[in-house]
């Protein structure tokens, strides 16, 4: 097009309105490219309950059928942690508030993991199941639950057991969420979203699990790092020593100052904020953390200072440290943080596309 037609100023208008055609091109072809997320974080953090609420709000949602595919992880998780309550009350040797709970906790450590459980094979479990809960000796034993390993999510079910424990028991989609099964291996997720195909990579976070994750560090867009906030006087799994937020951070440290991921957007998931609500009305996290500075009954304070542990590792300050306090198992929750994050990602994508 000959130019010389125009004056300096159309000229200039033609040249900017150029450009930006050649901006809009570039990012349509770069929301075309793949957005891989990558979940990392240490096990039980909630890398994959945040993927069962990828698909709930966005993919293809839980069917009945699927769903009834978790009840026998749902009964496995009711029967293996009372069975550990039940151990671990004898081992601290606090006393039964009911005698007849001896008989109802032999009839629980008779559980072995043997194939599925239907719901008529659960059904002779449901009455010692809840009777257990109910005793006082098994209440004090689960306030002292950070001496021993017991799952998050045994308190969920056994509120729920008489819906549970019904003979044609459907798990709902918050059942899915609080259900427990540690992740092994890499496993990938394709979501379209409002027309860009994400890709979320779950992998599984206990210690002989992470040599694998270096296996999935090509083409990164975003790393979401789960942390457990409520974990601050809980131990580590696989040590049974270890202090789990110290984990935490150690291995927020690798990543964030890994130089694979000089590029990459690092969003923090505070997680479990709901446990975490419960956790300072019964255990200080200065018994835990004495250089904690503020009021361990005071979420904010608590929460400052989780932040402050992970902040203080990144060496390169420069770049924004994105944060969020999260409960996985909210679905509500999770949609209102995930448009955050998702604005987050694409903004950062596009400007670095941009800078190409
Ligand atoms: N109450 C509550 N429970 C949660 C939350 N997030 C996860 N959980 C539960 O915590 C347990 C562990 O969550 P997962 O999603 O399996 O953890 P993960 O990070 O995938 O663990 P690995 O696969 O071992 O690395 C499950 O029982 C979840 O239901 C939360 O915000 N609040
Ligand atoms: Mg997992």
């Amino acid at each position: 097009m000959a130019t010389c037609f125009y004056s300096p100023d159309e000229q200039e208008a033609i040249r900017r309105s150029r450009q930006i055609d050649k901006q809009l091109q570039q990012e349509r072809r770069s929301l075309k490219q793949e957005i891989k997320i990558l979940l990392l974080g240490a096990g039980e953090s909630g890398k994959s309950t945040f993927i069962k609420q990828m698909r709930i709000l966005h993919g293809s949602d839980y069917s009945e059928a699927d769903r009834l595919d978790f009840r026998h992880t749902i009964y496995h998780n009711m029967l293996k942690g009372t069975k550990i309550l039940v151990e671990a009350r004898r081992r601290l040797q606090i006393p039964l508030q009911n005698s007849k709970n001896q008989e109802n906790g032999k009839a629980i450590s008779s559980y072995h993991r043997e194939g599925e459980l239907s719901d008529e094979d659960f059904q002779p479990y449901v009455t010692p199941l809840d009777e257990l809960w109910k005793d006082a000796g098994i209440q004090s034993t689960v306030k002292r639950s950070n001496e021993f390993q017991l799952g998050d999510s045994l308190t969920y079910f056994m509120k729920n057991i008489q819906r549970v424990g019904l003979l044609g028991y459907l798990p709902s989609r918050e059942d899915v969420l609080h259900s427990r099964k540690a992740t092994r291996g890499i496993h990938e997720y394709n979501i379209d979203i409002r027309g860009v195909p994400f890709r979320f990579v779950d992998v599984g976070g206990q210690r002989s699990q992470r040599q694998k994750w270096f296996q999935c560090f090509d083409e990164v867009t975003s790393i979401l790092f789960l942390i457990s906030s409520s974990a601050y006087d809980q131990t580590l799994l696989e040590d049974r020593v270890t202090n789990r937020l110290v984990e935490s951070v150690n291995i927020f440290d690798t990543i964030v100052n890994n130089r694979c991921f000089r590029q990459v957007s690092i969003i923090l998931f505070f997680n479990k904020t709901d446990l975490l609500i419960d956790k300072i009305k019964e255990k200080s996290i200065k018994d835990y953390f004495p250089e904690f500075p503020g009021n361990p009954r005071k979420l904010g304070d608590v929460q400052d200072f989780l932040v402050s542990m992970f902040n203080s590792v990144r060496q390169d300050k420069t770049q924004e440290m994105y944060r969020h306090f999260t409960t996985a198992t909210d679905t509500g929750n999770i949609k209102v943080v995930f448009n955050i994050v998702k604005d987050t990602i694409l903004t950062k994508h596009i400007q670095d596309i941009m800078q190409i």
